[in-house]
């Protein structure tokens, strides 16, 4: 692992490097500094399973950050490394370093003294939603020309659907027979979560560019609980801004866990669900009246698509997300089903908060 580690541009000599049990996809470990005036490192193995193509995944991480990194010195902003993340190229200045077995690394500076969290207080997510609203004004000028679709059609439901009723077809790990229940649960909504492609088809719901997994834990806070950096930048792409507003309420705004193992402790936290409203839609002025009409559908939709890609996955015999144990999609499928069941039940406030804030 030194040996990777060495691979980089890095300043002063390593201590040791720990992994870190965080995300459900790649692999990450800090690379900790001898001395203490030293940065220490953020080294992660990508998935070139799911991001077929690196180096444009590297490229587009590059051409955000660097965006993100000139909106902030524009606007005043100091202390830019922990503001925004910082790649580190390889010692022949490449974004990631490719082994001989075909693995591929990359590395960030590790932004010291913050922290995640799994659930967060309504004054922590109120911040969270400014946070999240300024990310999306800031990247509402980049230059696309460059930037690639990491994942193709990632947020697309229709696509997902597609891809749950071939492993239904298929029934690869023969886990079908005992959960039709789900299936039809999927099934009876599928219309229903169809409609974002739908309004895009028709011309009236528009693609800005999102981070695409805002979960909760994908932002950190310092000292002070301020928000501070806005990490996991691989899937920043072209969608819906219901995707990010929806994936921040499915793993924020539910009082169990993404995978809780007790599905009476999951429903919707709507302390959370108003406190994040608010604070995003103090910064998102820039969002159409079709946007906000379907603001609160979002939190629906991620957790229907959530439900929709860990159980394609459990009936294709766990080839994406890792698991921690055998049934471990199935579970984190039942749990997303339970959000969205609590979701539908008190849809209708979900609506009148978004409606309060958006000074309609
Ligand atoms: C994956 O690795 P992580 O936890 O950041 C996934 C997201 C899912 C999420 C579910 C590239 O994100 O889309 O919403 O798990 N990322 C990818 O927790 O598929
Ligand atoms: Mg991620």
């Amino acid at each position: 692992m030194k040996n990777i580690a060495a691979q980089f541009e890095i300043n002063g000599e390593i201590a040791d490097i720990t992994p870190l049990k965080i995300g459900h996809i790649n692999d990450s470990y800090i690379v900790h500094a001898k001395n203490a005036n030293d940065p220490s490192y953020f080294l992660q193995k990508i998935n070139a399973n799911i991001f077929k193509d690196v180096a444009g995944l590297q490229q587009n991480i590059q051409l955000v950050t660097d965006h993100l990194r000139k909106k902030l010195a524009d606007k005043g902003v100091s202390d830019l490394d922990r503001k925004v993340l910082r790649l580190i190229p390889t010692k022949d200045g490449k974004l990631f370093y490719q082994t001989a077995d075909d693995d591929y690394w990359r590395m960030y500076v590790y932004i010291q003294n913050t922290h995640g969290y799994d659930a967060i207080t309504p004054e922590l997510a109120y911040k969270a939603g400014v946070a999240f609203g300024d990310f999306q004004d800031m990247l509402s000028d980049i230059d696309k020309t460059h930037l690639i679709e990491t994942i193709p059609d990632f947020h697309n439901m229709e696509f997902r659907l597609q891809q749950f009723r071939d492993a239904v077809e298929d029934n690869k790990a023969g886990r079908l027979a005992k959960t039709q229940q789900i299936v039809a649960e999927i099934e009876k909504r599928a219309d229903e979560m169809c409609r974002p492609q739908q309004l895009f088809r028709e011309g009236r719901l528009v693609k800005r560019i999102n981070h695409c997994d805002t979960k909760v834990n994908n932002m950190l806070f310092d000292e002070n609980d301020e928000p501070t950096c806005i990490v996991d930048l691989d899937t920043v792409m072209p969608g819906f801004v219901l995707s990010d507003f929806g994936d921040f309420m499915r793993t924020a705004a539910n009082t169990g866990a993404e995978d809780d193992a007790n599905l009476d402790n999951i429903g919707v936290d709507m302390e959370i669900f108003e406190a994040y409203t608010k604070g995003y839609l103090r910064k998102a002025t820039f969002l159409t009246p079709v946007e906000l009409d379907n603001l609160a559908f979002g939190a629906k939709l991620l957790s229907y698509m959530q439900t929709v890609r860990f159980f394609t996955d459990y009936l294709n015999g766990d080839t994406y997300y890792k698991i921690q144990y055998p049934e471990h999609n199935l579970q984190r499928t039942l749990a997303q089903l339970r959000l969205l069941q609590s979701q539908e039940a008190h849809f209708d406030t979900m609506r009148q908060i978004v409606q309060k804030y958006s000074g309609r």
